[in-house]
C-alpha cells in the first residue's frame, strides 16, 4: 500500500467502538498491514493531558465551545504527530472518535452551530478528514446501560441528560446521510464478531480501490 489509510469509529457512549477497535487492529495485523490504533481526545502525550480536562468533573464545566476549542487544540497535536506521518507512510490508522464527535456531541447536541464548527476545522486542518468513518449505532438507553457498571472518574459525558443522547444520536445519522460516500453505519446491538467482519471488508475494500 503507498498511501495508508485513516479510519475512525463515531457513536454515542458505550456503542461498542473500543470493542471493535481493538478486533480491527489484531485482525489487519494478522494480514500484515501496520496498524496504528489511536483515540480522541488523545492519542498523543499533550493530547492526552487536555482529555484529563475534558472528561472528568461535572457535567457543566465547560461551555460547548471551549470544549470544541480543547478538543481542537487536542486533534490538531494528534493529527500533526501521529495520523498524517502515518498516513504518509502507508499505515492504517484506527482512530475511537475525530472531527465528527464534536460536530455530534458540541455541535447538535451541544448548540454550536455547524457552520462556526466547519469554520474552526477549515482553519486548523484546512480539508484533512477521514477516509472512512465507521459509525456504530446504537440506542442510548443500551448503549449507556453497558457503560453505567465502569468504575473511573471519565464519566463527565455519560452523566449529562438523556435527551443530550437523543440529539446526539440523530446528529450522527444526519451527519451520515450528508457524506454516504465516507459513513458505514453499524447496528451496535449486532454482535462483536458481525459488526468487526462488516467493517473489515468495507475497510478491505478501501484499500483494494486506493
Ligand atoms: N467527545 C469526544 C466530544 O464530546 N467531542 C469530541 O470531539 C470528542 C473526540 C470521550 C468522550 O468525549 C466526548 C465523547 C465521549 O463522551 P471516551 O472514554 O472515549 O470519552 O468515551 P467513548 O468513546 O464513548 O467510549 P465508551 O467506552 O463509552 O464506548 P465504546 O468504546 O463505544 O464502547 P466499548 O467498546 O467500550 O463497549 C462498552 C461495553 O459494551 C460491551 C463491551 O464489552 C463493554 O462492556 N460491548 C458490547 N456488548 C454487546 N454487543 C456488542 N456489539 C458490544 N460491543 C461492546
Amino acid at each position: 500500500m503507498g498511501r495508508g489509510l485513516f479510519v475512525t469509529l463515531e457513536g454515542g457512549e458505550g456503542a461498542g467502538k473500543s470493542t471493535l477497535a481493538r478486533t480491527l487492529q489484531s485482525s489487519l495485523k494478522t494480514d500484515g498491514y501496520e496498524v496504528v490504533m489511536t483515540r480522541e481526545p488523545g492519542g498523543t502525550p499533550g493530547a492526552e493531558q487536555i482529555r484529563e480536562l475534558l472528561v472528568k468533573g461535572d457535567a457543566e464545566r465547560w461551555s460547548a465551545m471551549t470544549e470544541a476549542l480543547l478538543f481542537y487544540a487536542a486533534r490538531v497535536d494528534h493529527v500533526e504527530k501521529v495520523i498524517r506521518p502515518g498516513v504518509d507512510r502507508g499505515a492504517i490508522i484506527i482512530s475511537d472518535r475525530f472531527a465528527d464527535s464534536t460536530m455530534a456531541y458540541q455541535g447538535a447536541a451541544g448548540g454550536i452551530e455547524f457552520s462556526r464548527l466547519h469554520a474552526l476545522h477549515q482553519l486548523v486542518l484546512g480539508d484533512f478528514k477521514p477516509d472512512l468513518t465507521l459509525l456504530v449505532d446504537i440506542p442510548p438507553e443500551t448503549g449507556l446501560a453497558r457503560t453505567r457498571d465502569r468504575l473511573g472518574l471519565e464519566v463527565r459525558f455519560e452523566s449529562k441528560a438523556l435527551a443530550f443522547h437523543e440529539r446526539l444520536r440523530a446528529s450522527y445519522k444526519a451527519l451520515a446521510a450528508e457524506s454516504p460516500e465516507r459513513f458505514l453505519i453499524l447496528d451496535g446491538l449486532h454482535d462483536p464478531d458481525e459488526l468487526a467482519s462488516i467493517a473489515l471488508k468495507a475497510i478491505q475494500d478501501r484499500i483494494d480501490h486506493d
